[in-house]
């Protein structure tokens, strides 16, 4: 891969990766960008009979294979081996996720560094996890839990952050001895078929990296309904995580639910209102509003609700909406015309529940505009807890805006909606800050600062949000299974009596 194939109108072929050969399909799909609307990528279609075949050969290569038992530092250096070839590639890689996605090339940039950042650490974990002892039963017993892979694991991801959901799930899974078959997002499948290219470069053995590309009713669904995947991974919405609940119930197998979100930001008297504004409105249009975590609601309170409001919107008149490959863009395009036009359906909805417009609320359609999909950033004031765009994800760049004027109304409209993904506090006073984070239900919590992650820390959500983790210690274990082994040693076990 190099970024002047990536950049060039050429369009990018992708076949199914399965046991370390890329092979085509019957059917395939074209993807155009959604920032210039020129055809970009060719994907292979799999069908079921496809699918099913890439679990086999994850099942045969956990069950024979030598992966499982490799070695705590075999397992690193094939993911050490695998970050550099990331980041030999990072620019190309970067320039494939802006393409497909719509996003700011400088934010591609930011998703590949963060991915790489989670293979090492995923490297370091595969040397450094392991079972533990339990020795404080009886002096004469032993109990070792021992941390085996889960076996086949497979993996559904969403199109907004296709590489970077990826790897919070993959190199996670491979330091632990899986083997996976991985599902993208159809219309984004580009950076996950480079990455199985990279991992048999990187000295993954066949058949541990499966791709298949295809639509979720087919190939997701055949992951779901599958007795020989163990643990099925899936990123993307609530409605079709609850689905796959349904549809994978009859094969028992574990599943971990990254889901969608509905976060605020709420901000309080002390707060410092310049950070804040800069904050909230980064929380709101980061990869244009499309994000789980987003704050596209802003709860502040009536003593600075004004100041603050005033504030934001002059940031808001310097944010850059442009081409994804321009450098200058800080707010891309939307993901497709169907979803462009959701996210208006939104906003219309939002005014008419009686919302006031602030900033924005139309396409963006004009000159460098025309071939995309662009949707100004929009600011919607005097927004009531049970509006619609209060209660579900818009999944767009629009901050709805509701005032409070105690600390217990903003804990209980904080907490007013299905979700629990990701909420922010700006505050000065860690005296009350702290206890404020504490209440919020949310499975990540952000005090003066917004969208940092690093791998080190999980990440997941409770209520609709979903269930399980990823990153950190506690992402890695998704993919282990503890088995105990006791052992008794003298004097020999007592039983019935003896
Ligand atoms: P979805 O429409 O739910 O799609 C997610 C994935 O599921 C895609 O690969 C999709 O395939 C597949 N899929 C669709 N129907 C399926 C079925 N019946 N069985 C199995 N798989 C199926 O989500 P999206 O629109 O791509 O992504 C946006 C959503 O993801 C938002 O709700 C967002 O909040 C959520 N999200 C959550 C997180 C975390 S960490 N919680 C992170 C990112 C995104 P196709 O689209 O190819 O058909």
């Amino acid at each position: 891969m190099s970024h002047t194939m990536a950049s060039s109108p050429q369009v990018r072929t992708y076949g199914l990766y399965i046991d370390g050969v890329e092979t085509q399909a019957k059917n395939t799909s074209v993807r155009s960008a959604p920032g210039t609307g020129e055809q970009i990528a060719k994907f292979a279609s799999a069908d079921v009979a496809d699918t099913e075949r890439a679990i086999s050969v994850a099942r045969r290569v956990f069950d024979e294979g030598s992966w499982p038992h490799s070695t705590g530092a075999t397992r690193s250096k094939t993911l050490l081996k695998l970050a550099a070839l990331m980041q030999e590639n990072s620019e190309g890689l970067a320039r494939i996720e802006a393409d497909e996605v719509g996003k700011p090339i400088k934010q591609a940039r930011g998703d590949v560094a963060g991915s790489i950042a989670m293979v090492e650490h995923a490297a370091s974990l595969a040397l450094s996890e392991s079972g533990r002892a339990v020795d404080n039963v009886d002096p004469d017993v032993m109990s070792m839990i021992i941390r085996e892979p889960v076996g086949v694991v497979g993996m559904i991801t969403p199109w907004n952050f296709p590489l970077l959901q990826l790897m919070q799930k993959l190199p996670y899974a491979l330091a632990a001895g899986c083997t996976t078959v991985i599902k993208p997002a159809e219309i984004t499948s580009g950076t996950t078929v480079e990455i199985a290219r990279l991992c048999t470069k990187a000295g993954f053995p066949d058949g541990v990296v499966n791709v298949v590309t295809g639509s979720g009713s087919v190939v997701g669904d055949a992951l779901a309904a599958s007795i020989d995947v163990d643990l099925l991974s899936f990123t993307g919405s609530t409605a079709v995580g609850a689905s796959i609940t349904t549809s994978s119930a009859p094969t028992t197998k574990r599943l971990s639910m990254e889901l969608g979100g509905k976060g605020a930001a709420v901000v309080l008297p002390d707060a410092d209102l310049e950070q804040a504004a800069n904050g909230v409105l980064f929380g709101a249009l980061f990869n244009s509003g499309q994000c789980c975590v987003a704050t596209t609601r802003l709860l502040v309170h009536d003593d600075v609700a004004d100041e603050l409001i005033d504030k934001i919107i002059a940031k808001l008149a310097t944010v850059k909406v442009g081409r994804p490959l321009d450098e200058r863009s800080e707010v891309g395009a939307m993901i497709h015309e169907y979803h462009l036009q959701k996210v208006l359906g939104f906003i219309e909805t939002g005014l008419s529940e009686g919302g006031k417009l602030l900033a924005g609320g139309s396409r963006l359609s004009d000159g460098e505009y025309a071939d995309g999909f662009f949707v100004e950033p929009t600011v919607i004031d005097n927004v009531d807890k049970d509006d619609t765009i209060f209660q579900e994800e818009i999944f767009g760049p629009v901050l709805a805006i509701t005032r409070f004027s105690s600390l217990e109304e903003a804990v209980t409209l904080t907490n007013a909606v299905d979700y629990g993904l990701a909420n922010t506090v700006w505050a000065s006073g860690i005296q009350t800050a702290l206890p404020l984070a504490k209440r919020l239900k949310s499975g990540s919590v952000w005090v003066n600062t917004t969208l940092e992650n690093a791998p080190q820390m999980p990440t997941g959500g409770v209520k609709r949000s979903g269930y399980g983790r990823e990153m950190g210690p506690e992402g890695y274990e998704e993919f282990t299974e503890p088995k105990t082994i006791t052992m008794r040693l003298e004097p020999a076990a007592q039983f019935f009596g003896q």
